[in-house]
């Protein structure tokens, strides 16, 4: 099986990506590695303004410190009224990185004058591929929805509680793992990533 390096050391990203991929990929599975299944190296901080720009930096340094070919994702939220922030900064809107609670408070807090029809927002997802020969590709995905006015369930994470997906009756976090990775932004670049993988990585056994 060909060895990819996942550039996250989120252990939850890895099992979602492999179940995801395992489901995308049929002969061409890969057998997913974390950082911290790599000789350890110091990270580069995400300095870039988009998400594209954010997956590279890290999918670049994964690649060039391991070796393999490397994968790295970059997502979040981006709310119309607040001109598509918190957008890069979501995992620290609050000052506190990952403090989903304070992070999704603040966003409430600050489109509360908002009204229903001006809440619009999207959950966005970019992948970054970065191969040892030099060559790179990007896919992303995108769930389009809007920005309630409190939160609501207990699934997901971040801002999932405060975010109804276009079409749905039920935010993100009252949906289940595979009804979410269904229609999210993250499932659909996964799916595409799959596409790329099985094009640009020769088969292995
Ligand atoms: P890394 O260590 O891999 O960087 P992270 O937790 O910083 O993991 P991301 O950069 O992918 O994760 O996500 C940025 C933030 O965007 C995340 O902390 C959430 O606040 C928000 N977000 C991303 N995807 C989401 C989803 O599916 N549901 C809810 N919030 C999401």
């Amino acid at each position: 099986m060909n060895k990819v390096l996942l550039a996250t050391r989120n252990r939850k990203k890895l099992v979602e990506l492999q179940r995801i991929l395992d489901g995308a990929l049929g002969a061409h599975r890969i057998a997913l590695l974390g950082l911290d299944d790599v000789e350890q190296y110091a990270e580069l901080p995400e300095t870039g303004l988009t998400f594209g720009e954010n997956a590279l930096i890290k999918a670049r340094e994964g690649c060039r410190q391991s070796g393999l070919p490397t994968i790295a994702d970059d997502s979040g939220l981006a709310v119309d009224a607040l001109n598509g922030m918190p957008g890069v900064f979501s995992a620290r809107w609050s000052g506190q990185h990952g403090d989903d609670r304070a992070n999704l408070q603040l966003v409430l807090d600050q489109i509360g004058d908002v009204p229903d029809g001006q809440r619009a927002a999207s959950f966005v997802c970019t992948v970054a591929l970065v191969l040892p020969g030099g060559k790179e590709h990007l896919v992303d995905g995108r769930q389009s929805g809007r920005v309630l006015r409190a939160p609501r369930g207990d699934g997901g994470f971040g801002y999932d509680p405060i975010f109804l997906g276009d079409g749905q009756d039920r935010t993100n976090a009252e949906l289940t793992p595979a009804e979410k990775d269904a229609i999210s932004h993250r499932g659909k670049a996964l799916r595409e990533l799959a596409k790329l993988i099985a094009k640009v990585l020769p088969p292995a056994v």
